[in-house]
């Protein structure tokens, strides 16, 4: 039996009767969905106002890949991959989110005009990082992770995922607050894949109201990741390639409306807005208002 999540807001971010919708646009040679394809600078822009064309809420610009094994690029180089690219997406109106562990990287980004640190550490990897947010304004959003890409496969190893997830948000929400950074501009994440298997993420998906009682508004990134491959493999055990994954992404989008989370992280974003627009219309009211349209209404 799935709960519902109670409905809950970012205050400076649209607010939508569905969850909002964020698109990704990873500047990277090496993303494990679409490393290489979007690594230059005018292909990642036009590639953010096509998600945004396409139904996306705001952009989540990335410049280092998390995929499982791979090397850190430098911060000269991850500064140089998303500053161009938050600059001209902020200046066209999007709403921008930066996809970084370092504080460097945050402090140039939100000087670009984004207006999200999305930090899959949650604050681990570089804590000065929430020192640079609270002092900015920006909204955090702190994804559950216990260490760098080469060595997270090792440490998947819980009693119990979920308990053990939100226990660690939980920390993790009480630096950010000690930090300075203020209680309604952040927002948490199970982190599928970080440091989880494939039964871990389902687990954690079933259970995602239990992470409810930290009272955080849930983002939920399970786009084209690896456990919907090893899922959706065939019967010679082959898992569905990257680029085959978007039914099931959408699939999950659509729980993740009947849920009610926050937000959702998609790599396209043409189906999954169908998809929450179609949930919002079914379900609209249980937020406490309802639209045919799924219009995003700015807070
Ligand atoms: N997953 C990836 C990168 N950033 N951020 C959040 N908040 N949640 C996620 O699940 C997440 C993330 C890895 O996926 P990608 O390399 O395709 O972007």
């Amino acid at each position: 039996m799935l709960t519902r999540l109670t409905p809950r807001h970012v205050r400076g971010l649209p607010v939508a009767d569905r969850p909002l919708l964020m698109g990704v646009v990873n500047v990277t040679p090496d993303s494990f969905s679409d490393g290489g394809r979007f690594d230059r600078a005018e292909v990642a822009i036009a590639h953010g106002l096509e998600l945004l064309a396409d139904g996306a809420d705001l952009l989540d610009i990335g410049g280092e890949s998390t995929r499982p094994g791979a090397t850190r690029p430098l911060v000269t180089e991850e500064l140089a991959r998303v500053v161009p690219v938050i600059t001209a997406l902020a200046a066209q109106g999007a709403v921008v989110s930066v996809d970084t562990m370092r504080a460097e990287v945050a402090r140039a980004a939100l000087d670009a005009g984004a207006a999200v640190v999305n930090d899959v550490s949650g604050g681990l990897a570089d804590p000065e990082i929430l020192r640079v947010v609270a002092d900015s304004g920006a909204t955090y959003v702190a994804m559950h992770w216990r260490a760098h890409a080469t060595e997270m496969q090792q440490r998947a190893t819980y009693d119990d995922v979920v308990r053990e997830v939100r226990d660690e948000l939980s920390a993790r929400i009480d630096a950010a607050l000690a930090a300075g950074i203020e209680p309604d501009r952040l927002a948490i994440d199970p982190g599928l894949g970080f440091a989880k298997t494939a039964d871990h993420n389902w687990e954690l998906l079933r259970r995602l109201d239990e992470l409810d009682v930290l009272g955080m508004p849930i983002l939920v990134g399970s786009s084209r990741k690896s456990f919907l491959g090893t899922l959706l493999a065939g019967p010679d055990g082959v898992p569905r390639p990257v680029d085959d994954r978007e039914d099931a992404t959408t699939a999950l989008t659509t729980l993740a409306g009947m849920l009610g989370v926050w937000a959702v992280r998609v790599h396209q974003t043409r189906s999954s807005a169908d998809a929450l627009r179609v949930s919002a219309r079914l379900l609209g009211h249980q937020f406490g208002r309802s639209s045919a349209t799924g219009k995003v209404i700015e807070a």
